[in-house]
């Protein structure tokens, strides 16, 4: 029967069962993938309500379909509340994702063929901060900065040498695999020397910016994404921040309408989300993110933040007094890069981080800088703290799972230790439930 009123337990079991499991799962295992979180059971609630049935092509107030006026006010809350937590001067947050709102900024402000400066992905970048196989290599011209090859951090002065040399339209600062902090002022006043924008792809770290445990991109930073599902801790999904003027327009022989418009920063980052690359926002998600905002407004969040560069701290420090290698051996952020080269040899990280989810500790396999195994095979295992941390695990936990973590390290096939330690996850997962 086709209607409105029943529940999922009543429609399609087969779906309602999975939804369980993964719930299960969640519950019964550690989350140490860096790049995700438990969201609240409020962010939630929003995603999952009636905003989902909605149309709202256009923005708060220019719409193109009738019936938005609490669509309207719930957007301009998000929109109001990130701006607050951010120091932001204009803030889109419709993005359906971070990988589109990346081409989103690139096509408000490049035309097909101008140049991106990114950080190379086997070095902690991301896909689309240049790399060949994807839309931001294909479209666009693309050069790559990497990592200093002994002490594996990012070397400014080298990377404003490439910025003279390349002469690129936008220098994008932001990564996915990098355990230290960013100096985006650097990066700003380079993009400042050789005439680009400034790009902060904050995706990873936008949680410790909020909560004051990293320093911020704003407000000298021309254009700022993040997605809002990692340190944030909201609902998947993304939204780009600017300055409300263009830096570099170029309004020569325009009038001045048409010179006002190309001043408009702001409008350019709204016009390429919508109408030019997004169809209808997804306005129960735009909820979801303004519940996640508000929550990271609160003072607790500061102190989130925190625990979770702490706890990132005390895992690296157990890790490390076990013989285990670090990429820049330690962190600053919410990240370790473990390198098992020296002690395992290379290509190890997939059957490494298999072993570990064995036991309940699930992170990903991931290269490691100059890797010399292919990314499917690479050396490293990434991993971090920000999903613990929403479980109010602190460093005595940290302890615990480091020292886990190393025995797993050293004989990754030894079942009977494996045995043992999964005991003793379920045990901690039972100590700090998830959603109970
Ligand atoms: N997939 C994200 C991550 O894991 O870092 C980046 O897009």
């Amino acid at each position: 029967m086709i209607g409105t009123m029943r529940s999922l337990h009543e429609v399609d079991p087969a779906t309602e069962q999975f939804v369980q499991q993964e719930q299960q799962r969640q519950e019964t295992s550690f989350m140490m993938i860096p790049s995700e979180n438990s969201t609240s059971r409020a962010v939630m609630q929003a995603c999952g309500s009636t905003l989902i049935n909605k149309y709202a092509e256009g923005y708060p107030a220019k719409r193109y379909y009738e019936g938005n006026a609490v669509v309207d006010a719930v957007e301009n809350l998000a929109i109001e509340r990130a701006k607050k937590l951010f120091g932001a001067e204009h803030v889109n947050v419709q993005p359906y994702s971070g990988s589109p709102a990346n081409l989103e900024v690139y096509y408000a402000v490049l035309k097909p063929g101008d140049k991106i400066l990114g950080m190379q992905l086997n070095m902690g970048g991301h896909l689309t901060h240049g790399h060949g196989v994807n839309f931001s290599a294909k479209f666009y011209k693309a050069a790559q900065y990497v990592v200093d090859p002994k002490t594996h951090l990012l070397d400014m002065d080298a990377i404003r040498k490439l910025a003279h040399q390349e002469k690129p339209n936008i220098i994008v600062s932001g990564a996915t695999a990098y355990p230290r902090i960013i100096d985006f002022k650097q990066f700003h006043e380079i993009a400042e020397e050789v005439g680009a924008y400034s790009f902060a792809d904050i995706s990873h770290i936008a949680g410790l910016i909020a909560g004051g445990a990293h320093p911020s991109p704003f407000p000298f930073t021309d254009l700022v994404m993040t997605t809002t599902h990692k340190t944030l801790r909201g609902p998947r999904g993304a939204m780009i921040m600017c300055k409300k003027l263009d830096r570099l327009a170029k309004t020569e022989g325009m009038d001045e309408k048409q010179a006002a418009k190309e001043k408009d920063l702001a409008g350019k980052v709204d016009r390429a989300v919508f109408p030019a690359l997004q169809g209808g926002p997804h306005e129960n998600i735009i909820a979801g993110k303004a519940v996640a905002f508000h929550e990271a407004l609160q003072p607790e969040f500061k102190e989130y933040a925190h625990q979770i560069v702490k706890n990132a701290k005390a895992l690296a420090a157990e890790l490390m007094s076990h013989g285990v290698k670090l990429v820049t051996d330690g962190t600053d952020n919410h990240l370790l890069l473990i390198d098992l080269t020296p002690t395992m040899g290379i290509g190890m990280g997939k059957p490494v981080a298999a072993a570990l989810a064995d036991i309940g500790l699930i992170m990903n396999y991931n290269t490691v800088p100059y890797d010399q195994a292919k990314p499917f095979n690479p050396s490293g295992i990434r991993l971090g703290t920000p999903g613990l941390t929403t479980r109010g695990m602190k460093e005595k936990e940290m302890k615990d799972i480091g020292h886990w973590m190393a025995q797993v390290i050293k004989e990754p096939k030894n079942d009977e230790i494996k045995q043992q330690l999964r005991k003793e996850v379920l045990e901690m997962t039972k100590q700090f439930p998830l959603y109970g």
